[in-house]
């Protein structure tokens, strides 16, 4: 199979093909991942979320830069990129900041996820493999800042940066379900507009609380329109995953993973062979059922699952 072979060798357009296949569900990514497997595992994970517009595709640029001056290969994947603000704009705007394309250690690409079953979380977790396996050194995840998308991502990756901007209903309390709990480093970017400070201020106070783990999230000021405090974020995202080295949090973080992994792939596979008994008599025979109150929809399920035997 050259594919695995080419993007083993880290060609790029091997990366790309595989996505594509990805993103449609196609059994020849499920071979290639197989395939590749043994050679994931070596990556730090970033994802970052926010707000719609907030800045997430500018700041993993100047992000992208920073790592590839300390020697780090970049892969960057936006998924789902349907802002109704930018049109899901990957990057900005890439005549100011340089064109990180044209750098051989960057890879990027959008996402979708519209061949896909198991939706944003399955399709994220292959393409985060297929980066790992290629050799990029650091990959960040943009996810649409849709509140459950985020928290599914962070459990996909080692450090979730979340990302605020002053003036934006900046209530901090009014926080996406789920995702305060799930930040390891807070960035309070657009800092070149005046208010950033007081929001950076009222979530120092919200993150000192309850927190077990031994690390603390650091809130940062940032504006990655000018390409401030892009260092420390850079430092920040290291020593999250230092921190993740250290305290045995990285083991957790994997076993987690893969966890997820297996589930989601199990979901997968069992709604995929779930549709194809759809067009089957025992399907519609339940069906029957249901409708004349002779059986709930959860005995049918039970009823047709023990119809399953070994894939094949
Ligand atoms: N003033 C200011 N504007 C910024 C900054 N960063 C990004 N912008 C602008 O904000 C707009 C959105 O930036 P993006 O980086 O596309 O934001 P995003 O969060 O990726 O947007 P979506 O993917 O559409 O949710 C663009 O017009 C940027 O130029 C910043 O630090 N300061
Ligand atoms: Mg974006």
């Amino acid at each position: 199979m050259s594919l695995v072979e080419d993007l083993l060798a880290g060609d790029k357009r091997a990366a790309a093909k595989l996505i594509s296949l990805i993103e449609d569900g196609d059994e020849e990514a499920t071979e290639v991942i197989r395939a590749i497997y043994k050679e994931t595992g070596k990556a730090q994970t970033v994802a970052v979320s926010g707000p719609p517009g907030s800045g997430k595709s500018t700041l993993i640029h100047r992000l992208a830069q920073a790592f590839r001056r300390r020697g780090k290969t970049v892969g960057i994947i936006a998924v789902d990129p349907t802002s109704p603000l930018t049109g899901g704009a990957l990057l900005g705007d890439r005549v100011r900041m340089g064109d990180l394309t044209a750098d051989e250690g960057v890879f990027i690409r959008s996402m979708g996820t519209r061949g896909r079953l198991g939706g944003v979380s399955a399709a994220t977790s292959d393409a985060i493999n297929v980066l790992d396996a290629f050799g990029s050194d650091v990959i960040f995840v943009e996810t649409a800042g849709v509140g459950q998308t985020d928290v599914e991502v962070a459990a996909l990756t080692h450090t979730m940066v979340v990302l605020l901007m002053p003036g934006a209903g900046d209530d901090v309390q009014a926080f996406k379900a789920g995702i305060f709990e799930v930040a390891d480093l807070f960035v309070v970017n657009k800092a070149d507009r005046g208010g950033a400070e007081a929001v950076a201020a009222d979530l120092e106070v919200m993150v000192g609380m309850g927190e077990e783990t031994g690390w603390v999230p650091p809130v940062l000021l940032a504006s990655g329109l000018r390409d401030d405090g892009i260092a420390e974020v850079a430092d920040q995202v290291e020593a999250h995953f230092a921190h993740l080295a250290e305290s045995g949090g990285l083991e957790a973080k994997r076993r987690t993973r893969v966890e997820r992994e297996i589930l989601g792939a199990l979901a997968e596979s069992i709604q995929a062979r779930g549709l194809a008994l759809r067009s089957g008599t025992a399907f519609s025979d339940w069906v029957d059922r249901v409708l004349q109150k002779d059986a709930s929809p959860r005995e049918a399920a039970q009823g047709l699952l023990e119809t399953l035997g070994p894939e094949g």
